[in-house]
């Protein structure tokens, strides 16, 4: 019967693929096992790859996303694809050490632990073989960010490489954030009942093929963990992340609007007690297309880094369609305000009151024909 389903996300890792599922075969000697290779449609054929071995070795199998990118995500929807009972995590990079899945089996099968985990810094660990003391630093830092605001108190929370029973995850998986990379301690902070967790020393080794792909993202993929943490059940992460930048825009307006009108309106500027309606329409106005363009920016990198822009044209193409699409959102939010301010409210409410409804434009809109596959 099948005991044991390892999953391994994959981006761009087709050299590893053959070595890993040899490693595996090797370390899961007298287990029956499946691994599940989950690749985002990497462009160096690393699904094909995978499924070249299938065909011979119907233990291996692929699920191929289009059009996504994600660790955790993957990682999730892996493990919902497998009937085994125990199921595991690691990368697919030989950065992880299979031997210790037999150990990691034995501690989970028994029902002696919950979960099984390898930590980067725990006693008898190393990480001196992986040559990265920047990222070293970086994940100690991490992790004591983690155990402060989720209360999860292990050596290495943002380890990739662990081991649990699979009910244990499906029970809870549609509350995952499925943000970012940080799915063990996604897990860890989601379930109810704390689980049970046995930590096994790992030897953290530098890649042998391809080359990393969070070095660039690890910082902002954990602090967006950590708001999602916070806030993602009431907003969904996308929009939240759209709303996070669309609140630094209200930063932004409200600072241009107030530079704008000292410009404009000179010795007769007083904050909030904006006499001329003209002045002040035709500074909001442009105050609005300043925080637009910050947004587009912002967006293109943080929101939509799955799916970014490059290149002058393409950028340029894309400020220009944000602005047309959010023209519209333009609209209502001036308009809005300047509605608002005649019927005699406060200026920065109807600022504000003007700025959350173009937002909502903004986001349905930009979407789909920015960002989106129209
Ligand atoms: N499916 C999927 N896998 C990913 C993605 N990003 C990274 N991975 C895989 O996750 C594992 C860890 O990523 P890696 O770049 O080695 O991170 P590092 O070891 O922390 O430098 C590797 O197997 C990657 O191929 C992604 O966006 N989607
Ligand atoms: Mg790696």
């Amino acid at each position: 019967m099948l005991q044991l389903a390892v999953i391994l996300p994959t981006y761009r890792e087709r050299a590893n693929i053959a070595p890993m599922v040899a490693r595996l075969d090797a370390a899961l000697q007298g287990v029956v096992w499946e691994a599940i290779f989950v690749d985002d449609n990497s462009p160096d054929g690393t699904a094909d790859e995978a499924r070249r071995i299938s065909l011979t070795d119907p233990r291996v199998r692929v699920i191929e996303r289009i059009g996504r990118r994600g660790l955790a995500s993957a990682a999730i929807e892996g493990m919902c694809a497998t009937a085994a009972p125990i199921v595991a995590v690691m990368d697919a990079d030989q950065q992880h050490d299979p031997e210790l899945l037999p150990k990691m089996l034995a501690a989970v099968e028994g029902g002696e632990y919950d979960l099984a985990y390898a930590s980067r810094f725990a006693e008898g660990a190393s990480t001196e073989e992986w040559g990265r003391p920047d990222r070293v630093k970086a994940s100690g830092l991490a992790n004591r960010i983690a155990n402060k605001v989720t209360g999860v108190e292990l050596s290495d929370p943002m380890s990739g490489y662990f081991m649990l029973r699979t009910e244990t995850l499906r029970a809870d998986a549609h509350r995952l954030s499925g943000v970012g990379f940080k799915i063990l301690l996604d897990i860890l902070a989601t379930v109810d009942r704390p689980l049970k967790v046995k930590e096994f020393p790992l030897n953290f080794v530098a890649r042998i093929e391809g080359e990393s792909k969070l070095d660039q993202t690890v910082v902002f993929e954990f602090l967006v963990g950590l708001y999602d943490k916070w806030l993602g059940r009431i907003i969904p992460t996308r929009f939240a992340l759209f709303g996070t930048v669309g609140a630094m825009g209200v930063a932004v307006q409200l600072g241009a609007l107030w530079v704008l009108l000292k410009v404009i309106a000179g010795e007769r500027f007083v904050y909030g007690n904006w006499s001329e309606s003209a002045t002040f329409n035709t500074a909001n106005t442009l105050a609005a297309i300043i925080a637009m363009t910050f947004n587009f920016v912002l967006n293109n990198e943080l929101t939509y880094s799955d799916k970014r822009l490059r290149g002058f044209g393409p950028l340029l193409r894309g400020w220009a369609q944000f602005g047309l699409t959010c023209s519209l959102g333009l609209l209502t939010n001036v308009g809005s305000a300047a509605v608002l301010k005649t019927i005699g409210f406060h200026s920065v409410v109807a600022v504000i009151v003007g700025i959350v409804l173009g937002s909502v434009w903004n986001f349905a809109l930009s979407s789909r024909f920015v960002w989106g596959k129209y």
